[in-house]
């Protein structure tokens, strides 16, 4: 039986060929982002913007820290989820998005089939061992026709992928150092979440895992 979307895992005769697809509208790109300038931007913008605890509409407190660059950065706290131009904790606008990220979601974008990303946001979360992310869809943005980029890294997780809906089956997959996802078109709005990160010393990012993920919030 072949399976439309899986075209893209056809024979690679010379090893080059790196695109996974995960689902309609969805692909890892292996190794995509292992510029070493990345770690680097990410050190410098965490000085303006530290990473911190957001609390849950709830009142509860998330354990993965986060931070954002871009014209719009994405927060929590007992008022709701929503995206802001200004960090909170500052008080002032988040860092710009380098050019490097913008060009990097750009070009991953276009290679899973999604050309002229233009994200605006860059949400920058960072796991520890025992942190995990719980099933949930991304749509607090203005509108759900632009795909979402991220990349991993440091320590390795494992990355759950369901289907549109809360009780669909969630495939698993290992996203390591490096690796770029691209979710778009049908796809998009999928139930998703990172199981329990494991312990480990990572020779780029020591102890922990951080994420980038890239959307056109407005
Ligand atoms: C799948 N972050 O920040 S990758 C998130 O690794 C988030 O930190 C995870 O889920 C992480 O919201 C998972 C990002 C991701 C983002 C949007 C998606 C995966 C997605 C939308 C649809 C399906
Ligand atoms: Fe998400």
């Amino acid at each position: 039986m072949t399976i439309p979307w899986e075209g893209s895992v056809e024979a690679d005769l010379f090893g080059t060929r790196r695109d996974e697809s995960i689902g309609p509208g969805a692909m890892i790109l292996r190794g995509f982002a292992l510029d070493p300038g990345i770690p680097a931007q990410i050190a410098r913008m965490t000085a303006v913007s530290p990473f911190r605890h957001m609390q849950t509409p709830g009142g509860r407190q998330i354990g993965v820290e986060m931070t954002n660059c871009g014209a719009l950065g994405w927060v929590s706290d007992r008022r709701g989820y929503r995206y802001e131009h200004d960090d909170p904790l500052t008080g002032r606008p988040w860092p710009e998005m380098p050019d490097q990220f913008q060009r990097l979601a750009e070009m991953a974008a276009k290679r899973a089939g999604f050309a002229g990303f233009q994200p605006d946001a860059c949400l920058i979360n960072r796991y520890v061992p025992g942190v995990k992310m719980g099933l949930h869809q991304d749509r607090d943005e203005a509108r759900f026709d632009a795909p979402i980029v991220s990349v991993s890294l440091g320590l390795p997780a494992t990355f759950q992928f369901g289907g549109p809906d809360r009780g669909d089956p969630v495939a698993k997959h290992a996203l390591n150092h490096g690796d770029v996802v691209v979710w778009g078109g049908p796809s998009r709005l999928n139930w998703h979440g990172i199981l329990t990160l494991k312990k480990g010393d990572h020779p780029v990012t020591g102890p922990v895992r951080i994420n980038l993920t890239f959307r056109q919030a407005a």
